[in-house]
């Protein structure tokens, strides 16, 4: 969503022509005196968390201007990102119902849907004309300023206004490994699920209420957190602390190395009260990406580790798995963590059928198996390879024969060992049990 917020020492408007297809709202006009108007973009993927921002936002901007109105006024020429009128609509009335329930100043909605003339007479002091960006759940404020004027101002490092601190190969990664997409997109769950049971996590929190997990009133203002500790700067948004936690009281760093994150490439970031504004100290822990930029893994509060968000999580492990391969190390994931984690590599056509036995018997065993069958041989290795997959399992004439299977572990590189078929069994058991 965005806004244009102007002081108006008179603003008036009045409908010209229909600019959808029969408009929701009737033709109107209106006259205001001294009020606060508010041109609001609707954009893709608003929803609640913009509109309870914005509305808030309007309210402090008119507290601040001394105004008792506030005109909404649907505005579709701030982003080139515009929600359906359907949705825009909903939004918009949305919006207005949030402001009449928590101001009892004037709100008035300018009629959806149509062209309209408007007058408007600015007084042009500093606050007369703000604009505003919500977007996503994350609401970018250093102690109550947009990220962009907190930039501007010298606040914050360049970096904190790069939302993903993800290099492209970390992105291609994501998608090699299938992590990505509407399919990917569960497998990325998949995977934050399993960090959250590996961990014998409490609880896996949707935030909708933040004070809920923390047990500590007021902690929202955590939107507006950014730390400025020697060395390092972090900006803790709402989306950060929002989109997926887990709650635990194993030492963090001891839990993210399990799970693959190098702690080496971490940051304590202290917060101070002032900065949580919840009356109590604590910490964060921040991942420095490769690319540069980084983003908070981690919130320690008391005696409670928040650990998340999960999707960060799960990027920063692929992101220290290749910052291994930067150093000439073979990246690992953790076996229990592979999206998949077997791959069956039949020699030949004639090799395909004892595959897919073995492929079926791990499977069983609730194993994440696929069977590569295209290609040569050497390809398909390293296809497996590059997939990060850590079970490599050749079988061919000899192996069909002798129902063994030719195994390379990924934690193992450059070495490759013949198995009996049940030795591999009894191994991915093994493995499915182990712990991080
Ligand atoms: C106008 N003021 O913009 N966000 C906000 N409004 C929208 C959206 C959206 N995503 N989509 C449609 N009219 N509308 C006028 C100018 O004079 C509404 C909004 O009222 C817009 C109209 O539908 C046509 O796009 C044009």
């Amino acid at each position: 969503m965005r806004v244009l917020l102007l002081h108006a020492s008179r603003f008036t408007y009045r409908v010209v022509e229909e600019a959808i297809d029969r408009p929701p709202d009737p033709p109107s006009s209106g006259e205001f005196e001294n009020c606060l108007v508010a041109l609001v973009t609707v954009e893709v993927g608003d929803g609640d968390v913009e509109v309870s921002r914005a509305a808030s936002d309007m309210v402090s901007q008119a507290s601040r201007l001394g105004v008792r109105c506030i005109v909404v006024y649907p505005y579709a020429h701030l982003s080139p990102d515009l929600a359906t009128p359907d949705v825009a609509y909903k939004v918009l009335t949305s919006l207005e119902s949030v402001l009449r329930s928590s101001w009892d100043g004037l709100i008035h909605r300018a009629p959806f849907g149509w062209y309209k003339a408007f007058e408007i007479s600015c007084p042009g002091h500093p606050l007369a004309e703000l604009s505003r960006s919500f977007r996503g759940g994350h609401v970018l404020l250093y102690k109550g300023l947009p990220l962009e004027d907190a930039q501007a101002r010298g606040l914050i490092e360049g970096w904190l206004m790069q939302r993903n601190p993800w290099g492209r190969e970390t992105l291609e990664l994501v998608e090699r490994l299938g992590l990505n997409g509407v399919d990917g997109r569960a497998a990325l769950w998949e995977l934050e699920r399993l960090v959250v049971g590996e961990l014998g996590l409490r609880v896996r929190v949707s935030v909708e209420r933040p004070d809920s997990i923390y047990g500590l009133q007021g902690v929202s203002s955590l939107a507006r957190l950014c730390s400025r500790s020697p060395g390092v700067s972090v900006l803790l948004t709402w989306g950060d602390i929002g989109e997926s936690m887990a709650v635990a009281d194993r030492d963090p760093l001891e839990l993210l190395g399990r799970l693959g994150v190098r702690i080496s490439d971490t940051v304590k970031v202290t917060l101070g009260d002032e900065e949580l504004n919840v009356g109590v100290r604590g910490y964060s822990i921040v991942y420095k990406a490769r690319r540069g930029g980084a983003v908070p893994l981690l919130v320690a509060l008391q005696d409670r580790y928040c650990l998340g968000p999960l999707a960060s999580i799960a990027y920063s492990i692929l992101d220290s798995g290749l910052r291994e391969a930067d150093e000439g190390r073979t990246p690992v994931i953790h076996y229990r963590l592979a999206p998949v984690q077997v791959a069956v590599i039949p020699v030949g056509d004639a090799h395909m059928e004892y595959a897919r036995i073995i492929a079926s018997r791990l499977e069983e065993l609730g194993a994440r198996v696929v069977v590569l069958g295209e290609g040569g041989v050497g390809a398909r290795v390293r296809d497996a390879g590059r997939r990060w997959i850590p079970l490599v399992v050749v079988v061919g004439d000899r192996e069909a024969e002798t129902k063994t299977v030719t195994l390379r572990r990924r934690w193992e590189p450059g070495r490759q060992e013949v198995v009996t078929l049940e030795e591999l069994v009894e191994e991915v058991k093994r493995l499915n049990t182990s712990k991080l």
